[in-house]
């Protein structure tokens, strides 16, 4: 089975990663999505807790059909991706897993934890956040092809150029998954709302 894994901090999840997820989706023919909220992004102060983004990441999840992964929410260390690559490998092992990411993630890359580990352990989905970006990130896409010999797709689609730190300002409230605006509206997660 080949699966998809989207992850994120989803403070709050959006259409942006939705539509990332989907095209991973139909240009690799990927069987399946299983969203992965982190407790503790090890790059982020994030503003809501855990449980709040743990819960809109699940309403998104089923909304779009997609499956969720608890692993990093209920773990209390960073949630370091190369750590959930090499768990989630042993979970799923007939399973060639794919780690969905945006054009940033991509650009910052090397700032991840062992990330010349992680980029060998699983094949990897690109996709830009701006049409700007598309270039960027296929130039590093290559370097690390060639450099490490990693197995990365850039998938071709127009990006939503939504952010979740937009959102949270309380714009664009259109890009948030229906019924996770109504999960915000009830919590009172953000202002604006
Ligand atoms: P974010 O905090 O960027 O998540 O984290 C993405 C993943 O990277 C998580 O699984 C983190 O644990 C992992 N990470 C990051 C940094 C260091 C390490 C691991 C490490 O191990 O050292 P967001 O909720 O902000 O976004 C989720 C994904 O969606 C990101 O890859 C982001 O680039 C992407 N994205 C978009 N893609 C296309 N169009 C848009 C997007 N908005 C966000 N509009």
């Amino acid at each position: 089975m080949k699966t998809g894994i989207l992850g994120g901090t989803f403070d709050p999840p959006h259409m942006g990663h939705i539509k990332l997820a989907l095209a991973a989706k139909e240009q690799l023919g990927l069987d399946r999505i299983i969203v992965l909220p982190a407790a503790n992004p090890p790059h982020k102060k994030s503003m809501t807790s855990p449980r709040h983004r743990r819960n809109m990441a699940a309403i998104a999840a089923r909304q779009y059909g997609f499956e969720l992964c608890e692993i990093e929410y209920l773990r209390e260390k960073p949630s370091y991706t190369a750590d959930t690559i090499a768990e989630l490998k042993k979970l799923y092992k007939d399973d060639k897993l794919y780690f969905i990411i945006g054009g940033d993630s991509m650009l910052d890359f090397e700032d991840w934890y062992k990330w010349r580990e992680l980029i060998k352990m699983c094949a990897f989905a690109v996709g830009a956040r701006t049409m700007e970006q598309k270039k960027a990130v296929e130039k590093a896409a290559n370097e690390k092809r060639e450099c490490f010999d990693a197995e990365i797709y850039v998938l071709d689609f127009t990006p939503d150029e939504v952010s979740s730190t937009e959102i949270r300002g309380g714009a664009t409230k259109e890009a948030v998954p229906e019924k996770v605006l109504e999960y915000i509206k009830k919590n009172k997660l953000y202002q604006g709302f």
